[in-house]
């Protein structure tokens, strides 16, 4: 088979003073790190939907980069978008790739010959997967937002029709998550949201959105899926308000429908920021109720307020990223994966790779940075001080219930002014931790 990138071999592992554009700096796959290799640590993924078919189409013109695959058919160039996937994951060292099911094949004429094209293709992924089993499906999901019918939403359409043809789409996207052995499928809130109040029952579809998740646990589950269903949280676009706004939202959420066992959180860096979040606090709010999951990697741009989706470079939130997935106990089921696009003027071959090695050898070093940071210990001595208060007398009442309202006023008006006790924040010292943990690395 000919080679979509014939003059880009693998991108070889040179350290830090390398120069060599198509050379990671601080990504080393195969460096051990306590006890596997990086590689493992990270669990890079590639996103089907930007790499293998955003061509940098926006609403003020065509697109920029060629993602034909040189082929015009859809069946055609379905299948080579399969091979020039597998080219650059191979050159990449990447071992995960995601999907939704229109990335892998688009609609045809009817859900029946769409679904069995897909099937085409499902299978073609397959047999390159048995044939080159480092290659792995991190999480699947349905594209239910981008055709006609979805202009109101999916799950919380007005409409029970579209809600019925959802469910028959999604049922087919938890199929091939399957077949291809994912361990992780997505639920991303498309268009669940809405534009006004004045035209939406909000309650009936909340409800309804469950009712979409719960058949899509007890369809997955009588199938024998044991992996991860993963929300992921973004407060809007493509609706001014999307019912998943937040972490904080979708758990209450979960709670309040009885999905709390099934479900994870797959958190994107962009969206947290959309939400007026750090992508840290996100992650923090999942790990800390126990339902980190997964990562969208990528980075929005300050002085703009949409999802731009770019590769992220930032290594002080990748840093702290890292710092909460190794606070989680590392990526079980979940990875990372790029939801990130090159920008528009970022338009050759070269840049899929040149953008991938930026965001690659970025949440390297942040990883390489969060354990250094880690064993450097100062900043969570600092927290674990901050809290003592807790671990003795008074504090150590209350969280024992030995405390109420009484004992505690009788405390308080017997110890009068209590500013003595309080210490200093230490926010910037804090901060110039970070910094000496990240120059001295
Ligand atoms: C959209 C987005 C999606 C999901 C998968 O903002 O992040 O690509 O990751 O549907
Ligand atoms: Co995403």
């Amino acid at each position: 088979m000919s080679e979509f990138f014939p003059t880009i071999g693998k991108i070889p592992y040179e350290g830090k003073d390398s120069k060599t554009p198509l050379a990671f700096k601080y990504y080393n796959p195969d460096e051990i790190i306590d006890g596997k290799p990086m590689r493992e640590h990270l669990k890079f993924a590639l996103s089907w939907w930007h790499t293998m078919g955003g061509d940098g189409t926006d609403m003020f013109g065509v697109g920029t980069a060629d993602k034909t695959w040189g082929e015009s058919a859809p069946e055609a160039r379905a299948k080579a978008k399969v091979d020039a996937a597998f080219e650059i994951m191979t050159k990449l060292s990447i071992d995960y790739f995601c999907f939704h099911d229109r990335d892998l094949s688009p609609e045809y004429g009817t859900l029946a010959e769409t679904n069995a094209k897909l099937d085409e293709i499902v299978d073609y992924i397959a047999e390159k997967m048995k044939a080159d089993p480092s290659k792995k499906l991190l999480w699947g999901t349905a594209k239910a937002f981008d055709h006609p019918r979805y202009m109101h939403g999916a799950g919380t359409s007005p409409s029970a029709d579209v809600f019925a043809y959802a469910a028959a789409q999604i049922k087919k996207a938890i199929d091939a998550t399957i077949k291809l052995g994912g361990k992780g499928y997505v639920f991303w809130g498309g268009r669940e949201g809405y534009e006004t109040l004045l035209n939406t029952n909000y309650a009936l579809e909340q409800d309804n959105m469950a009712r979409l998740l719960k058949m899509a646990v007890a369809y997955a589950r009588s199938k024998g899926y044991d992996g991860d269903f993963y929300i992921e949280p973004k407060p809007k676009e493509p609706t001014k308000h999307q019912y998943d706004f937040d972490t904080a939202t979708v758990l209450g959420f979960l709670q309040k429908y009885g999905l709390w066992d099934d479900f994870f959180m797959n958190i994107e860096a962009n969206h947290a920021t959309l939400a007026q979040h750090t992508f840290q606090h996100e992650l923090r709010v999942a790990r800390e109720n126990g339902k980190f999951g997964s990562i969208d990697a990528n980075q929005g741009d300050a002085l703009l307020g949409w999802d731009t989706d770019q590769f992220p470079t930032n290594i002080y939130d990748a840093t702290l990223c890292m710092y909460e997935v190794i606070k989680a106990g590392g990526f079980t089921n979940g990875g990372l994966n790029f939801d990130a696009k090159a920008r528009r003027g970022s338009f050759t071959p070269e840049d899929i790779f040149l953008s991938y090695i930026a965001g690659m050898d970025t949440f390297a070093l942040g990883f390489k940075a969060a354990r250094a940071l880690i064993a450097d210990g100062r900043l969570d001595q600092f927290v674990a001080d901050r809290y003592k208060s807790w671990t003795t007398g008074i504090g150590k009442d209350i969280i024992d219930g030995k405390a109420d309202f009484e004992s505690l006023e009788k405390y308080a008006l017997e110890k009068g002014e209590v500013t003595d006790s309080l210490t200093s924040g230490r926010q910037e010292m804090l901060e110039a931790i970070i910094n000496n943990v990240l120059f001295t690395l």
